[in-house]
């Protein structure tokens, strides 16, 4: 096997909400496969602090602020990177929230406002990136899932049913598309040490660990959390020709969470 297969050189990824993170991880392992990186954030600050973490581990990135819940915004981006930087060949849709709220308590805004960000928006930038994918006769288009995409829990509905709809989005594209060689698959972490999930790993006052922290290393064959560095495999298989008659996909990347019933008493 040419092993070059695995190599994003010449390609142009872009990955939105990378600014740190898990986003900036697969970035970061693009990079070093050889591809220029292109990310959005959802604000200026958030940009500059992404474009610094990039130079500094010396990736030349391009950082545009941009709402990836507005169809205006997100075609408008596309254009100004087709013109300043070319077009793309990889769409990483990472840009995401999460509210942890009672479903009887949660407001149908904040219902909606999840499903905006973690469902519309990877649509947007999907839908925005493909005409020109089609044209250039290749694509890769990855949607970070979750472990939600297969499971619920208390208090992430919302979340649950974006993550849920974004595998089944995954698997659209992939049945509308697939014919002009494009590959649209799902990554899903499982728990990963992010900004995200610090709630859940904070030190009780008694400097024992969080009771979700601890249900979470139990549940996980693996022991431990993930880190976002253990998504960058994983992300480059996904985006380089060593995978190109893989089409539909959710890769779990979870430490084997998914295949375990949970410690038996
Ligand atoms: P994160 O906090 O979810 O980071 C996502 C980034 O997207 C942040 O920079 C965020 O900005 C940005 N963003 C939010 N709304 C946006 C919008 N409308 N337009 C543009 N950018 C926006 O951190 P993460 O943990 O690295 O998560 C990345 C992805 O992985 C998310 O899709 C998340 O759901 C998924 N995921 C995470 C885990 C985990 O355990 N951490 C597990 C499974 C899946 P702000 O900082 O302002 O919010
Ligand atoms: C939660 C978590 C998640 C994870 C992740 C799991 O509150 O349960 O934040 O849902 O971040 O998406 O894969």
């Amino acid at each position: 096997m040419d092993m070059n297969a695995f190599s994003l050189k010449g390609k142009i990824a872009w990955i939105t909400g990378a600014s740190y993170g898990i986003g900036f991880a697969i970035a970061q392992a693009y990079a070093a496969a050889g591809a220029t990186i292109v990310f959005n954030d959802i604000n200026q600050e958030l940009v500059d602090r992404g474009l610094k973490s990039y130079a500094d581990c010396g990736i030349d990135a391009k950082g545009y602020v941009c709402d990836v819940t507005s169809e205006e915004a997100v075609g408008a981006l596309v254009k100004q990177i087709e013109a300043e930087v070319g077009v793309i060949d990889i769409l990483v849709n990472n840009a995401g929230i999460i509210r942890r709220i009672p479903m009887i308590e949660m407001s149908a805004a904040e219902f909606r406002k999840v499903i905006d960000v973690d469902l519309n928006a990877p649509f947007i930038c999907a839908k925005a990136v493909i005409p020109s994918m089609i044209q250039k006769g290749h694509g890769k288009i990855i949607n970070i899932c979750s472990m939600m995409s297969e499971l619920g829990r208390e208090t992430v509905s919302a979340y649950a049913a974006a993550k849920g709809g974004l595998k089944m989005l995954t698997r659209n594209i992939c049945s509308e598309y697939g014919g002009y060689n494009i590959q649209c698959n799902g990554i899903g972490p499982g728990y990963i040490a992010t900004p995200q999930t610090a709630p859940l790993r904070e030190r009780q006052a008694d400097g024992s660990r969080h009771p979700f922290d601890q249900f979470i290393i139990a549940k996980t064959p693996a022991a431990r959390w993930g880190e976002a560095e253990d998504l960058q495999g994983p992300a480059v298989f996904l985006a380089s020709d060593a995978s190109n008659f893989v089409n539909g996909h959710i890769l779990y990347v979870d430490g084997g969470i998914l295949a375990y019933i949970g410690k038996q008493p």
